[in-house]
């Protein structure tokens, strides 16, 4: 039981304690464990726990303020990547009580990542105790997604809607070469990948940016009719957006002027991975596209 009070005082203190905190790191450039102690006396105050039954961690997180909640979010992400490494680890050596421990534990910290990007649901559910709802895999909310709404998505000949936002957006500079971690899919699952953002594959052009995570709209370069270039590259399963767009509706992806795309996507149980892709070179690009991921509901 969560008595507003509670909260309420739990959140007071842990103010006055992320105010302290924040004036001994500001200028500096904190490291994985400096992030680690930060956090760890933010929420010491609010007796930390991860979403177990019963804490406050979900109250005191949807009353952070914007550095603590950047903080949070680091903080979650490294642990949702770390966990990911000892489950595949887990996955690799067939220990089945490892793989469940590991399996749970990187719900969990998707669930406190899902609550720190607005969608608090999953969290709550977990600090309620309320595990027949899990097991069904239904979301009584959507997350209030920074892409655009999203409508129902075909693929394989089933509808899925966007459930819980398991991750992102996560910022890929169009500059980096190497594919990024973005979170691990499980073998067979479906999940709604969306892309957003636009970018620049060129040096000084005449006109900004360009391309998004599916076209090249760029005038200058290809006259008044966008084109397919499939920017957003993403690596296990290996497809350009737009080709998983076209794989789950049977025709090409279509432009949309304010840079949004969505498909569906088969785990592959592997972590997946994402690049801005340019087949002419990296160093003159400039900006970022913008990857989440959600849960994918069928029906
Ligand atoms: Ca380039």
């Amino acid at each position: 039981m969560n008595s507003p009070k509670m909260a309420v005082r739990i959140f007071m203190v842990s103010m006055l304690f992320a105010f302290l905190l924040i004036s001994s790191v500001e200028g500096k450039d904190l490291t994985q464990s400096d992030y680690e102690e930060y956090i760890s006396n933010f929420v010491g105050a609010a007796s930390y726990q991860l979403p177990e039954p019963v804490s406050t961690l979900s109250s005191l997180i949807m009353s952070a303020p914007n550095l603590t909640m950047g903080a949070l979010r680091n903080w979650a992400y490294n642990n949702m990547l770390s966990t990911t490494r000892n489950l595949m680890d887990a996955d690799q050596s067939g220990n089945k009580e490892q793989i469940d421990h590991y399996n749970d534990q990187l719900d969990r910290w998707q669930a406190v990542y899902s609550c720190l990007n607005g969608d608090c649901g999953h969290m709550q559910q977990l600090e309620g105790g309320a595990g027949a709802g899990l097991a069904s895999g239904e979301q009584g909310t959507t997350a209030p997604a920074t892409a655009a709404a999203i409508g129902s998505l075909v693929a394989n000949g089933t509808s899925y809607q966007k459930g819980a936002l398991l991750i992102g957006p996560i910022s890929i500079p169009a500059n980096w070469t190497d594919p990024q971690d973005i979170i691990f899919l499980d073998q067979g699952r479906p999940y709604i990948v969306v892309g957003e953002g636009t970018c620049s594959l060129w040096d000084s052009p005449p006109e900004p940016d360009g391309v998004d995570s599916c076209f090249v709209y760029a005038k200058w370069r290809i006259g008044d009719v966008p084109q397919v270039w499939g920017q957003l590259e993403l690596v296990d399963p290996s497809f350009h957006l737009s080709d998983l767009i076209e794989k789950n509706t049977g025709k090409p992806a279509e432009y949309n002027p304010s840079h949004v795309y969505a498909a569906v996507v088969f785990g592959e149980g592997k972590m997946l991975k994402a690049r801005v892709y340019d087949g002419g070179g990296y160093s003159d690009n400039y900006g970022e596209l913008r990857i989440s991921v959600y849960q994918a509901i069928s029906g």
